[in-house]
């Protein structure tokens, strides 16, 4: 069915920082909608974001440019092609914007476009998203695997006024038997969590991405409170629920070392790599994600080959869901994981370019939200369509954040027989 018009509108993130929310309708009258999400730890090579730069409006936030963007350069472009040609209508638009990094038009421009147009798709064939998107999938057999959540329930750095170093501290509720188990066995814990920390007079105030966010005394502490909440829940750490963490370290590496402020030391790549090894000792941590900067590839490359695949070390601003910089990866063995975030790329056919090469490399693959987020549930969606079996996002807390983890109930629910949850590989 043909594109009939394209209409951006702005819109409000978690933060309260504009975003960009696109409309698509093709010529039966079936629209798809798609807002996109933003970044506060971004990477370095992340695609470009574009801001208005008007301080006038939303310190410089606003994203009036991108949206004039698509309405007068890439609606006029693809009025006229079939939706269904996702790959074609994709290429159209990154060479219509003609640089490396979306600087021209806006990653955000171009993939509220690029969503919106597969939603309208699936509309107009009067099938759910996630089937339509299963096109994408080069395995898929008919069966659709639900994703192992990993909810971070404890919030740090950039995402909570460096609480601690590490960003984020995740539980994996690996032994679950369906989606909606798992969810309920992180909301569980999460509310033992609250417990533990009211018991402690730790604050209970949340950060971006609804973990909660309490002055403690470590980067280890949140650890000892998660396997206390845990238990108290009833689950067993190490067997029904596990760790994961992302240090997010880009942001806390400054003139060649790690500034680890809570422990306050600054420590070298070797250095912060036996922390992590420490931890490993006392704590089932199984996903090590961005525990090095961005451009630190042979620390990456240690402590990959150390772990050897007892664990997932997942590349998230070391690749920025970028097919150039997942094959160097892939050809140094940097890591055996990767964090995929549509918005860093910029388009639905490279963001899945990047699943697929991973996967074909006998990589991880975790579908990712932003800590800036929307009510836009399309990843949900997605991580069932392409079946990589982990999705991140966020804490059972925050509708933005909930709104992901609802989705997949709904469609859990909807698939029936026709679903499983998916088997953390890690674990045997
Ligand atoms: C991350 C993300 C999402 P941000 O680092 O993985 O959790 O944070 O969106 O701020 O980059
Ligand atoms: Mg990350």
């Amino acid at each position: 069915m043909k594109i009939k018009s394209v209409k951006a509108l702005e819109i409000l993130d978690s933060r309260g920082n504009p975003t960009i929310k696109t409309t698509v309708t093709l010529e039966d009258g079936s629209a798809g909608s798609a807002a996109v999400p933003s970044g506060a730890s971004t990477g370095a090579y992340e695609a470009c974001e574009l801001r208005d730069g008007d301080k006038s409006r939303y310190s410089g936030n606003g994203v009036l440019t991108a949206i004039k963007n698509v309405e007068e350069v890439i609606a006029p472009a693809i009025i006229g092609h079939e939706a269904d040609e996702q790959e074609k209508i994709d290429s159209l638009m990154i060479s219509l914007d003609g640089t490396e990094n979306k600087t021209k038009l806006g990653a955000n421009a171009i993939l509220s476009v690029s969503l919106a147009v597969a939603r309208a798709a699936a509309v107009s064939k009067g099938i759910p998203l996630y089937e339509y998107l299963t096109k994408f999938n080069p395995d898929f057999s008919g069966k659709y695997y639900l994703p192992v959540p990993m909810m971070n329930v404890m919030n740090g750095g950039k995402h909570a006024d460096w609480a601690t170093d590490i960003q984020e501290y995740m539980i994996l509720p690996v032994a679950a038997k369906t989606e909606s188990d798992a969810i309920r066995m992180c909301a569980e814990t999460y509310a033992q969590l609250k417990k533990v920390l009211k018991s402690k007079k730790y604050g209970i105030a949340v950060g971006d991405e609804g973990g909660f966010a309490p002055a403690v005394s470590s980067n280890e502490e949140p650890f000892e409170l998660m396997k206390e909440a845990i238990e108290n829940a009833g689950y067993v750490l190490g067997k029904d629920i596990v760790f994961g963490i992302d240090a997010a370290a880009s942001e806390f590496f400054k003139d060649g070392v790690y500034e680890l402020k809570k422990e306050g030391k600054n420590v070298s790549s070797d250095e912060l790599s036996a922390f992590y090894h420490g931890l490993v000792r006392k704590y089932p941590i199984y996903s090590f994600e961005d525990i090095f900067a961005e451009d630190d590839w042979s620390a990456f490359q240690k402590f990959t080959a150390e772990l050897d695949n007892k664990g997932q070390v997942v590349g998230d601003d070391l690749y920025v869901t970028n097919v150039k910089r997942l094959e160097r990866g892939i050809a140094e063995k940097t890591s055996n994981s990767i964090l995929i975030k549509l918005n860093q790329i910029g388009s639905l056919t490279e963001t899945v370019s990047a699943v697929n090469l991973a996967l074909r490399s006998g990589m991880t693959a975790v579908i990712s939200h932003r800590s800036g987020e929307t009510e836009d549930t399309f990843i949900a969606d997605l991580v069932v369509a392409l079946g990589t079996g982990q999705i991140k996002t966020g804490a059972p807390c925050r509708s933005e954040r909930v709104a992901k983890y609802n989705r997949l109930m709904e469609i859990e629910s909807e698939l029936g027989p026709k679903c499983e949850y998916a088997k953390f590989p890690f674990i045997a």
